[in-house]
């Protein structure tokens, strides 16, 4: 009797599931995939030694120690792309990365040199001051900053007066985001006071919490990067970063 059973019709009839996951995976599969395509393209004391290029620009900026180094080489996949200096204020150039898959660049990353190192003599400082304005404010190409903050410090007065700078190109449509570093360091409870904080403070930009070690919002901020140098293609659509659990050291 058995065998004359029909095969069960639910099986068949079963709607394939849905595969939000897969989507969300191959979205950041493709950003950090694109990422790891970077490559030193050139180095400039002063932003007239710059190539001009007419592809998309995405600079970060920060404070000196704010993890910035750290974040581009996570970003990348890379271990010494950015050079993770333990002595902070020696990264003295505004170092370009081409990015790009099968040799076409198409997008590149900036790093600008980190600022508010107190032992930089201050001659050095206002001369870093000037070529980092002069390049935020004329840089034709700039599609993004990522602005690097130590959470635990927050905002310093440097990186408001670089926010001044930047708030009428990013009125006229400069992608803006500010990645909290070191979020590891951060209990549950100080991430989301920290995030609120910074979304007060970015002005209609995005805020992401970041940790190199536990890899927190990596995949976030690649799939944004992306999206900011591929505004015209099609994508699956960002996802809205899930709090990480954290835990405090
Ligand atoms: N715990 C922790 N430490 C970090 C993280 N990112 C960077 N650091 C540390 O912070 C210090 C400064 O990092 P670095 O990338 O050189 O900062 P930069 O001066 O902004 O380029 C180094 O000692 C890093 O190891 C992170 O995600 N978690
Ligand atoms: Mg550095």
């Amino acid at each position: 009797m058995t065998k004359n059973l029909p095969a069960p019709r639910a099986a068949a009839a079963k709607p394939s599931a849905p595969k939000p996951l897969a989507t969300e995976k191959s979205a950041a599969t493709l950003a950090l995939g694109w990422l790891h395509t970077a490559r030193f393209l050139t180095t400039a004391p002063q932003l007239h030694f710059l190539p001009d290029l007419d592809i998309p620009e995405i600079a970060f900026v920060g404070r000196s120690n704010a993890g910035k180094s750290t974040c581009i080489n996570t970003l990348t996949q890379q271990k010494q792309l950015a050079f993770a200096s333990k002595k902070p204020g020696r990264t003295q150039h505004i170092n370009l990365f081409s990015l790009g898959k099968q040799g076409v660049m198409d997008a590149v990353l900036t790093d600008l040199p980190g600022y508010g190192y107190a032992a930089v003599p201050r001659q050095e400082k206002v001369r870093w001051q000037q070529v980092m304005a002069n390049y935020l404010v004329t840089r034709k190409n700039l599609k993004g900053i990522v602005l690097m903050c130590d959470p635990r410090l927050g905002l310093t007065e440097l990186d408001e007066i670089l926010l001044d700078l930047l708030r009428e190109r990013v009125q006229e449509g400069l992608k803006f985001l500010i990645v909290l570093t070191k979020a590891d360091k951060l209990t549950r409870s100080e991430a989301t006071k920290a995030l609120s904080i910074a979304r007060l403070q970015a002005g209609g930009g995005e805020v992401r919490l970041f940790s190199a070690t536990k890899r927190t919002g990596v995949e976030a901020v690649a799939e944004l990067l992306w999206a900011w140098a591929h505004p015209a293609t099609q994508c699956p659509p960002l996802q809205p970063e899930p709090l990480q659990p954290l835990v405090a050291q």
